[in-house]
């Protein structure tokens, strides 16, 4: 039988990964993509032709159960979310609606059309906000600081409840952050390595920056698209946190960017309160003893590593397509 997959937030970095990987597993893919998104489609260009895009949307329950019903996959991966952290506090209801209320609306549209699916949802580590141990596990207590945090909680725990109510197949992965070079411009990993290719090639003065305290577990998005794929491959379904295990400052982030393109790191950046959050998440740090257990899961890029990939992209972008990144 034929081994069918759907993927919801499909023009994302995460999605494109996903699809590589599950292409190369033989699973015929399907991804679910809004009408709005469709000229967004840069990152799956390379694989276009060998995946179906359906029309839908998380806000929209009809078209999650029509493409739940037509595609009756066997997995399902809810990568689809508002995910820009500092956006979710000006567009509080919309986040809510598409990265908490769409998450139910998606395990509806599963449960009453193809209930024996199984479901991998992004969690995030946006979940635990202001820590409340360290290094954070899948039993951390959830503290959010963001509406996008309150929003994933939500869904999280509505996960958990569709699980254990109706015996559904679904795990979640906390996904702690995952960049590469297919990462949108306004996280602050490519906006620096954006900003740094372009400082180096005399575009553009500095890269106008908010809170360089803060410290993140910084892994790989291809990587960590290979643990929902592991995640949905374990015998039982269950909740798995996804990290390097390791913490760097957006700080150490910019040092090393610079320290690659050869450039004065004091001269490189200006700092500007616009690009601050109203409350910030401090400090996180994952522990993924239990996917490296259950899974045999493991990251296989370093900091520096990460850094280097996408640095390198983007100095090679900025030769073919100079563009400003001090509003994002
Ligand atoms: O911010 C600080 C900012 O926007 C990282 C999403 O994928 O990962 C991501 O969320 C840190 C924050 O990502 C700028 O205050 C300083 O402390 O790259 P970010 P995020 O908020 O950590 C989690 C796991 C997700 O689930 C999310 O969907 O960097 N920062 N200056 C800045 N951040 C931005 N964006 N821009 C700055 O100028």
């Amino acid at each position: 039988m034929e081994r069918v997959a759907l993927v919801t937030g499909s023009t994302s970095q995460d999605a494109s990964y996903l699809f590589e990987i599950l292409l190369k597993k033989g699973y015929k893919c399907f991804g679910l993509i809004r009408r709005s998104a469709s000229r967004n489609l840069w990152r799956i260009q390379h694989i276009l032709d060998k995946i179906e895009l359906v029309s839908g949307d998380l806000t929209d329950q009809s078209s999650l159960d029509n493409a739940v019903r037509i595609i009756k996959p066997e997995l399902v991966f809810n990568l689809a979310a508002q995910s820009f952290v500092k956006d979710s506090f000006a567009s509080p209801i919309s986040t809510c609606d598409i990265t908490g209320l769409g998450v139910v609306r998606l395990l509806e549209a599963i449960r009453s059309n193809a209930p024996n699916a199984k479901m991998f949802q992004a969690s995030s580590s946006e979940q635990f906000g202001k820590v409340q141990e360290t290094p954070q596990t899948e039993t951390t207590k959830f503290y959010p600081r963001s509406p996008y945090g309150c929003a994933k909680a939500f869904a999280h725990y509505a996960c958990i409840n569709y699980r254990e109510s109706y015996k559904m197949f679904i795990s979640c992965g906390i996904m702690f952050n995952h960049e590469s070079k297919r990462r949108g411009e306004e996280f602050v990993t490519r906006k620096i390595t954006l900003g740094i290719a372009r400082v180096k090639a005399g575009l553009q003065d500095k890269v106008v920056l908010g809170n360089l305290n803060a410290s993140r577990d910084w892994g790989h998005a291809a990587d960590y698209m290979n643990g929902a794929y592991l995640a949905l491959r374990h015998s039982e379904p269950t909740d798995f946190v996804f990290a390097t295990g390791e913490t760097h400052t957006v700080k150490e982030w910019l040092e090393k960017t610079c320290e690659i393109a050869g450039v004065e790191f004091w001269n490189a950046y200006t700092q500007d309160v616009t690009f601050e959050r109203q409350s910030e998440v401090d400090y996180l740090r994952g522990d993924s003893s239990k996917a490296r257990k259950l899974l045999g899961w493991n990251p296989t890029r370093t900091f520096s590593d990460i850094v280097k990939e996408m640095y390198q992209a983007d100095a090679d972008r900025v030769q073919t397509e100079p563009c400003n990144t001090s509003e994002v």
